[in-house]
């Protein structure tokens, strides 16, 4: 589990990703589905769409503001409220069908998208965002385990 300190130091290099979610959560996405294109197919709006109609694409760019602003959101409130993961893996078991894996998946793609694109990210910075996806994750597993879903 993440410590509050590598939740503060998350943040600290978080400003990029807060201040301009679509273009990172645009990013994010196409890294998503290059990396595991069955990821694409969770997705009925973007399922049956090419690798050209995935650029520029108004309704990517605000699926990922969405995603990234609720990353923002569980990053501020140091993974304390716990109805926020709670409302989300809902959401993703019930209605969105996503298997816990993907949850797994897009962090890896995230911490390999902040490396590329943010300045001064050192190893320790890596850590505590490997850390604090991995807390994600976890509690994101624990909905999962009470919904009953894989
Ligand atoms: O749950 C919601 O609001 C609380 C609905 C909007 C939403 C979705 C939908 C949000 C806020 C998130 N996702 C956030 C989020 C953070 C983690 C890192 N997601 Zn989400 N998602 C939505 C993730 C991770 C994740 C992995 C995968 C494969 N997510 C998905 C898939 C997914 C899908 C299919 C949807 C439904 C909306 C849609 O199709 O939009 C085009």
């Amino acid at each position: 589990c993440a410590s509050a300190a590598e939740f503060i130091s998350v943040l600290s290099f978080w400003g990029p990703l807060k201040a301009d979610p679509k273009s990172y959560g645009e990013v994010v996405l196409q890294r998503l589905f290059e990396t595991k294109p069955d990821s694409q197919k969770l997705f009925p709006k973007f399922a049956d769409l090419s690798k050209e109609q995935l650029q520029n694409n108004p309704d990517l760019q605000a699926h990922g503001g969405i995603v990234l602003c609720k990353l923002t959101e569980f990053l501020q409130d140091g993974g304390q409220d716990k109805k926020i993961l709670k409302d989300l893996a809902e959401s993703h078991a019930k209605l969105h069908k996503i298997p816990r894996i993907y949850f797994q998946i897009i962090s890896d793609v995230i911490c390999e998208v902040v490396a590329e694109k943010i300045e001064g990210f050192d190893t320790d910075a890596q850590t505590a965002l490997k850390n604090v996806l991995k807390t994600f994750q976890t509690q994101m597993g624990e909905h999962y385990d009470e919904l009953g879903f894989d």
